[in-house]
């Protein structure tokens, strides 16, 4: 099977995030049939949702793969188990959060999974790691990236500095 590009969303509030953000890319970059083909910068964000909670710290994920776009989100959803994700309240904090966001140029409505993210277009902290990413990527509708993020929310994105801290190896 061909390689797909696919664009991976991070997100975390909980549980030092931009730990498990380092370790959800070392679980990514050792998928089988994938490749890490690049990492955006970490970038701290105000929580969209009830205010009451941490703010978040979010990056996205360039992945190069052999998996087909449902295998990939079997995967998605299997590291955030081992991140222990709790989903306690609708819209509150999260240990972990990985979002398919962009499959190659595929347009997917299904049951399991809506590509692209249904919620891509109005995050900035979504947007602004893809457009770290790929300047020059567009949705599969045409739309350029650099103009999506000159329309949505101001969620007051903060670049985070490298983290210092080594991620813990996968399995
Ligand atoms: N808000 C921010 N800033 N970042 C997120 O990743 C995020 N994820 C969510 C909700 C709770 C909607 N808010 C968020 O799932």
């Amino acid at each position: 099977m061909a390689a797909s590009d696919a664009f991976v969303g991070l997100g975390s509030n909980m549980a030092d995030p931009s730990t498990q953000l380092a370790g959800a890319v070392a679980r990514l970059a050792a998928l089988s049939k994938t490749e890490l083909v690049a990492q955006s910068p970490f970038y701290s964000s105000k929580p969209v949702g009830p205010q009451d909670q941490p703010d978040f710290v979010n990056g996205a994920v360039w992945l190069r793969t052999q998996l087909t776009a449902l295998e990939l989100l079997d995967q998605l959803q299997a590291i955030e188990q081992a991140h222990g994700r709790e989903r306690i309240r609708h819209w509150g904090p999260r240990t972990l959060d990985l979002d398919l966001l962009l499959y190659g140029d595929e347009t997917i409505t299904s049951e399991r999974l809506t590509v692209p993210h249904a919620e891509l277009t109005n995050r900035d902290f979504v947007i602004q790691p893809l457009l770290d990413l790929d300047p020059q990527r567009r949705l599969p509708d045409g739309r350029s990236l650099a103009s999506l993020r000159q329309q949505c929310p101001d969620n007051n994105l903060q670049k985070l500095n490298p983290v210092a801290r080594i991620p813990t190896p996968p399995g």
